[in-house]
Protein backbone atom coordinates (compact mmCIF):
# COMPACT_ATOMS: atom_id res chain seq x y z
CA UNK A 1 0.00 0.00 0.00
CA UNK A 2 1.33 3.49 -1.06
CA UNK A 3 0.36 7.10 -0.30
CA UNK A 4 0.13 8.61 -3.76
CA UNK A 5 -1.05 11.97 -4.56
CA UNK A 6 -2.53 12.73 -7.81
CA UNK A 7 -2.17 16.54 -9.36
CA UNK A 8 -5.55 17.42 -11.36
CA UNK A 9 -5.90 20.66 -13.70
CA UNK A 10 -8.29 21.50 -16.11
CA UNK A 11 -8.87 24.60 -18.08
CA UNK A 12 -12.03 23.51 -20.76
CA UNK A 13 -15.56 23.06 -20.01
CA UNK A 14 -16.14 24.21 -17.02
CA UNK A 15 -13.28 23.00 -15.06
CA UNK A 16 -14.32 22.53 -11.25
CA UNK A 17 -17.27 20.23 -12.78
CA UNK A 18 -14.58 18.23 -14.44
CA UNK A 19 -12.42 17.99 -11.43
CA UNK A 20 -15.28 17.02 -9.39
CA UNK A 21 -16.23 14.26 -11.86
CA UNK A 22 -12.46 13.08 -11.55
CA UNK A 23 -12.51 12.75 -7.91
CA UNK A 24 -15.66 10.61 -8.11
CA UNK A 25 -13.54 8.51 -10.33
CA UNK A 26 -10.36 8.30 -8.20
CA UNK A 27 -12.68 7.43 -5.65
CA UNK A 28 -14.13 4.24 -8.06
CA UNK A 29 -10.34 2.95 -8.48
CA UNK A 30 -9.85 -0.82 -8.09
CA UNK A 31 -7.55 -1.52 -5.16
CA UNK A 32 -7.69 2.21 -4.04
CA UNK A 33 -8.85 3.93 -1.40
CA UNK A 34 -9.40 7.98 -1.84
CA UNK A 35 -8.44 9.39 1.44
CA UNK A 36 -8.51 13.13 0.69
CA UNK A 37 -8.90 16.20 -1.84
CA UNK A 38 -8.04 19.96 -1.53
CA UNK A 39 -9.73 22.98 -2.24
CA UNK A 40 -9.86 23.76 -5.41
CA UNK A 41 -7.15 27.03 -6.79
CA UNK A 42 -7.32 29.37 -10.03
CA UNK A 43 -4.34 30.37 -11.50
CA UNK A 44 -3.12 31.75 -14.79
CA UNK A 45 -1.89 29.24 -17.32
CA UNK A 46 1.82 28.69 -17.44
CA UNK A 47 1.53 29.37 -21.15
CA UNK A 48 -0.17 32.73 -22.16
CA UNK A 49 -3.01 33.20 -24.64
CA UNK A 50 -4.84 29.67 -22.58
CA UNK A 51 -7.36 29.37 -19.71
CA UNK A 52 -7.14 29.68 -16.30
CA UNK A 53 -6.99 26.41 -14.38
CA UNK A 54 -8.63 25.04 -11.74
CA UNK A 55 -6.02 22.85 -10.28
CA UNK A 56 -6.88 20.56 -7.14
CA UNK A 57 -4.59 17.71 -5.72
CA UNK A 58 -6.30 14.44 -4.60
CA UNK A 59 -4.88 11.95 -2.06
CA UNK A 60 -5.33 7.86 -2.57
CA UNK A 61 -3.91 4.95 -1.20
CA UNK A 62 -3.89 2.08 -3.35
CA UNK A 63 -1.94 -1.28 -4.52
CA UNK A 64 -1.77 -0.44 -7.63
CA UNK A 65 1.25 -0.65 -9.33
CA UNK A 66 2.39 2.78 -10.69
CA UNK A 67 2.14 1.90 -14.56
CA UNK A 68 -1.65 0.45 -14.04
CA UNK A 69 -2.78 3.16 -12.15
CA UNK A 70 -1.27 5.54 -14.84
CA UNK A 71 -3.36 3.63 -17.19
CA UNK A 72 -6.29 4.49 -15.20
CA UNK A 73 -5.51 7.98 -14.97
CA UNK A 74 -5.09 8.27 -18.45
CA UNK A 75 -8.41 6.21 -18.83
CA UNK A 76 -10.40 8.55 -16.53
CA UNK A 77 -8.78 11.66 -18.44
CA UNK A 78 -10.04 10.27 -21.97
CA UNK A 79 -13.22 9.37 -20.54
CA UNK A 80 -13.81 13.34 -19.64
CA UNK A 81 -13.20 13.92 -23.21
CA UNK A 82 -9.34 14.64 -23.27
CA UNK A 83 -7.76 15.46 -26.96
CA UNK A 84 -4.26 15.44 -27.06
CA UNK A 85 -3.85 18.10 -29.58
CA UNK A 86 -0.21 19.24 -28.71
CA UNK A 87 1.51 19.19 -25.60
CA UNK A 88 0.56 21.85 -22.84
CA UNK A 89 -2.53 22.31 -24.94
CA UNK A 90 -5.46 23.15 -23.35
CA UNK A 91 -7.24 20.50 -21.72
CA UNK A 92 -10.77 19.32 -19.79
CA UNK A 93 -8.59 16.80 -17.49
CA UNK A 94 -4.72 16.45 -16.75
CA UNK A 95 -4.23 14.17 -13.84
CA UNK A 96 -0.61 13.78 -13.13
CA UNK A 97 0.84 11.24 -10.42
CA UNK A 98 3.03 14.02 -8.42
CA UNK A 99 4.29 11.74 -5.16
CA UNK A 100 3.92 7.99 -5.41
CA UNK A 101 4.96 7.26 -1.82
CA UNK A 102 8.71 7.74 -1.86
CA UNK A 103 9.48 5.70 -4.83
CA UNK A 104 11.71 7.26 -7.11
CA UNK A 105 10.10 6.26 -10.98
CA UNK A 106 11.98 7.01 -14.28
CA UNK A 107 10.20 5.23 -16.80
CA UNK A 108 9.92 6.31 -20.34
CA UNK A 109 6.03 6.87 -19.78
CA UNK A 110 6.08 7.68 -15.87
CA UNK A 111 8.74 10.23 -13.95
CA UNK A 112 7.46 10.54 -10.54
CA UNK A 113 8.30 13.02 -9.09
CA UNK A 114 5.67 14.85 -11.77
CA UNK A 115 8.22 17.08 -13.15
CA UNK A 116 8.44 20.51 -12.01
CA UNK A 117 5.89 20.03 -8.90
CA UNK A 118 8.30 21.69 -7.16
CA UNK A 119 8.04 25.00 -7.98
CA UNK A 120 4.36 25.38 -9.00
CA UNK A 121 2.25 26.77 -6.74
CA UNK A 122 -0.90 25.37 -7.91
CA UNK A 123 0.50 21.91 -7.09
CA UNK A 124 2.55 22.46 -3.84
CA UNK A 125 -0.60 24.49 -2.11
CA UNK A 126 -3.33 22.57 -2.48
CA UNK A 127 -0.73 19.29 -1.68
CA UNK A 128 0.16 20.91 1.60
CA UNK A 129 -3.49 21.16 2.77
CA UNK A 130 -3.65 16.98 2.19
CA UNK A 131 0.59 16.07 3.08
CA UNK A 132 2.02 16.13 6.31
CA UNK A 133 4.74 19.60 6.46
CA UNK A 134 7.61 16.82 7.05
CA UNK A 135 6.96 14.91 3.76
CA UNK A 136 10.13 15.24 1.70
CA UNK A 137 11.05 14.52 -2.15
CA UNK A 138 13.73 11.98 -2.77
CA UNK A 139 16.18 14.92 -2.72
CA UNK A 140 15.49 15.26 0.73
CA UNK A 141 13.85 18.36 0.62
CA UNK A 142 10.56 19.08 2.84
CA UNK A 143 7.69 19.98 1.80
CA UNK A 144 7.75 22.96 3.90
CA UNK A 145 11.14 24.29 2.82
CA UNK A 146 9.73 24.20 -1.11
CA UNK A 147 6.56 26.23 0.29
CA UNK A 148 8.71 28.65 1.23
CA UNK A 149 10.48 28.98 -1.46
CA UNK A 150 7.20 29.48 -3.15
CA UNK A 151 5.38 32.48 -2.87
CA UNK A 152 1.70 31.58 -2.78
CA UNK A 153 1.05 34.30 -5.77
CA UNK A 154 -1.55 34.39 -8.55
CA UNK A 155 -2.99 31.78 -6.87
CA UNK A 156 -7.11 32.01 -5.62
CA UNK A 157 -8.56 29.47 -3.50
CA UNK A 158 -11.87 28.64 -4.27
CA UNK A 159 -14.37 28.83 -1.56
CA UNK A 160 -16.27 24.97 -1.17
CA UNK A 161 -19.31 24.51 -2.43
N1 LIG B 1 4.12 11.08 -17.71
C1 LIG B 1 5.38 11.03 -17.20
N2 LIG B 1 5.38 11.14 -15.88
C2 LIG B 1 4.08 11.28 -15.51
C3 LIG B 1 3.45 11.44 -14.23
N3 LIG B 1 4.16 11.50 -13.09
N4 LIG B 1 2.09 11.54 -14.21
C4 LIG B 1 3.82 10.97 -19.13
C5 LIG B 1 1.36 11.50 -15.35
N5 LIG B 1 1.92 11.33 -16.61
C6 LIG B 1 3.26 11.23 -16.67
O1 LIG B 1 1.38 13.83 -20.34
C7 LIG B 1 2.32 13.40 -21.30
C8 LIG B 1 2.92 12.08 -20.85
O2 LIG B 1 3.58 12.27 -19.62
C9 LIG B 1 1.91 11.01 -20.55
O3 LIG B 1 1.58 10.27 -21.69
C10 LIG B 1 2.61 10.14 -19.50
O4 LIG B 1 3.07 8.92 -20.07
P1 LIG B 1 0.09 14.55 -20.80
O5 LIG B 1 -0.76 14.72 -19.59
O6 LIG B 1 -0.44 13.89 -22.00
O7 LIG B 1 0.70 15.92 -21.34
P2 LIG B 1 0.73 17.32 -20.71
O8 LIG B 1 -0.10 17.38 -19.47
O9 LIG B 1 0.45 18.27 -21.82
O10 LIG B 1 2.22 17.44 -20.31
P3 LIG B 1 2.77 17.67 -18.89
O11 LIG B 1 4.26 17.67 -19.00
O12 LIG B 1 2.11 16.76 -17.90
O13 LIG B 1 2.29 19.14 -18.71
P4 LIG B 1 2.05 19.80 -17.34
O14 LIG B 1 3.32 19.94 -16.64
O15 LIG B 1 0.91 19.10 -16.69
O16 LIG B 1 1.68 21.24 -17.83
N6 LIG B 1 -0.93 26.25 -15.60
C11 LIG B 1 -1.68 26.16 -14.46
N7 LIG B 1 -1.98 27.26 -13.78
N8 LIG B 1 -2.12 24.94 -14.02
C12 LIG B 1 -1.81 23.77 -14.70
O17 LIG B 1 -2.22 22.68 -14.29
N9 LIG B 1 -0.65 22.75 -16.58
C13 LIG B 1 0.07 22.84 -17.69
C14 LIG B 1 0.46 21.60 -18.37
C15 LIG B 1 0.51 24.14 -18.20
N10 LIG B 1 0.12 25.25 -17.40
C16 LIG B 1 -0.61 25.13 -16.29
C17 LIG B 1 -1.01 23.85 -15.87
MG1 LIG C 1 -0.04 15.68 -17.59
Amino acid sequence: MERIYIGMGSNLADPAEQLRSAVEALAQLPQSKLVGVSAFYQSDSLLPGQPRYTNAVAALDSTLAPLDLLDALQAIENGQGRERLERWGPRTLDLDILLFGDQVIDEARLKVPHYHMQERAFVLYPLAELAPADLHLADGRTLRELLAACPFVGLERLSQD
